[in-house]
């Protein structure tokens, strides 16, 4: 009889464990940068790199030919307006958000 309560329990913290570690991870949300003024590959890397070493952002991808950055940032360290606004202090490209379709 003990043992059916002790194992309800450990079952219960085991539950409630796993909820709160989900709860932990850091939110993730992708934002879609139009960047104009890339000639090469290598402008498509100096802008990754940039946005790389950005606080917030976690992963990024910037496509060329295609003009776009594809960033995944943590919503509770930066937004897309601060985004943009990176790549255009710290880049020679102008960038502005893409329209949400
Ligand atoms: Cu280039």
């Amino acid at each position: 009889m003990k043992l059916a309560i002790l194992r309800t329990f450990l079952t219960a913290a085991f539950l409630v464990f796993c909820f709160t570690s989900m709860q932990a991870q850091d939110k993730v949300e992708t934002v879609e940068v139009k960047v104009t003024g890339m000639m090469c590959g290598g402008c498509a890397s100096k802008v990754h790199k940039v946005l790389e070493g950005t606080a917030g952002i976690i992963d990024n991808e910037v496509k060329y030919p295609g003009d776009v950055a594809v960033v995944k940032y943590n919503p509770e360290k930066t937004n897309p307006e601060e985004i943009v606004g990176v790549i255009e202090e710290k880049t020679d490209f102008s960038a502005e958000l893409k329209e949400e379709s």
